[in-house]
């Protein structure tokens, strides 16, 4: 199995890039911010309590999210292997992971950071805010909420695996397509 760990700040292009590495390597997309968006829509007892984190730019309580992964690792167990988008993005979330993929006789093939500045993040992010209609896009006080969750708690995620040998950083600015090959190239080399 080729399991990918995309990982980056806020806006740094994670969902966008997912879409070019499924479709290369036929993996499937685990997304946690779809998945938790898709429980606030259908109003379930997740959702609504994701949803006091999310909105405020707060990461949502490890145990929710890594049960939702379970679920759907579970549900979709005859993959080629999967694209972790958002997920994990704390110690404990990547921990997690490590003992959910060993139980199905895997393990995380490579963790790739894509690397973008703060002030273009906070640029695509507000830029996104216009048609996206995510709560967590809307003005700088809740962006920077975000950033800093990441710079505190997902962060240290990199040394996690640098210690496993499974670090890999992609510059994350360029045009789309530049930076889809840049990840291409990297995953072809492991
Ligand atoms: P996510 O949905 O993962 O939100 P995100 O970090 O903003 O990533 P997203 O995929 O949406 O954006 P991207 O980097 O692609 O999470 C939302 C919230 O859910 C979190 O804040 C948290 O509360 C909660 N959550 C999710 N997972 C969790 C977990 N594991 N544990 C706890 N809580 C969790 O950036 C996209 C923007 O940049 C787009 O507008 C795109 O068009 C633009 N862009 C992309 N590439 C570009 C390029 N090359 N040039 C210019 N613009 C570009």
């Amino acid at each position: 199995m080729l399991n990918l760990v995309l990982f980056g700040p806020p806006g740094a292009g994670k969902g966008t890039q997912a879409d070019f590495l499924i479709q290369k390597f036929n993996l499937k997309h685990l997304s946690t911010g779809e998945l938790l968006r898709e429980q606030i829509a259908s109003r379930t007892a997740l959702g609504q309590e994701a949803e006091l984190f999310m909105d405020k730019g707060f990461l949502v309580p490890d145990a929710l999210v890594i049960e939702m992964i379970r679920t759907e690792l579970q549900e979709n167990k005859h993959e080629n292997g999967y694209v972790f988008d958002g997920f994990p993005r704390t110690v404990d979330q990547a921990i997690a992971l490590d003992e959910l993929l060993t139980n199905i006789g895997s393990e995380v093939t490579a963790m790739l950071l894509l690397s973008v500045e703060k002030q273009e993040l906070i640029k695509r992010l507000l830029n996104r805010s216009k048609t996206s209609g995510r709560a967590d896009d809307q003005g700088p006080a809740i962006i920077e909420n975000r950033i800093q969750e990441y710079n505190e708690k997902t962060r240290p995620i990199k040394d996690y695996y640098t210690a496993q040998n499974k670090f890999h950083r992609i510059a994350g600015v360029g045009t789309v397509a530049d930076i889809a090959q840049r990840l291409i190239e990297t995953v072809n080399k492991l």
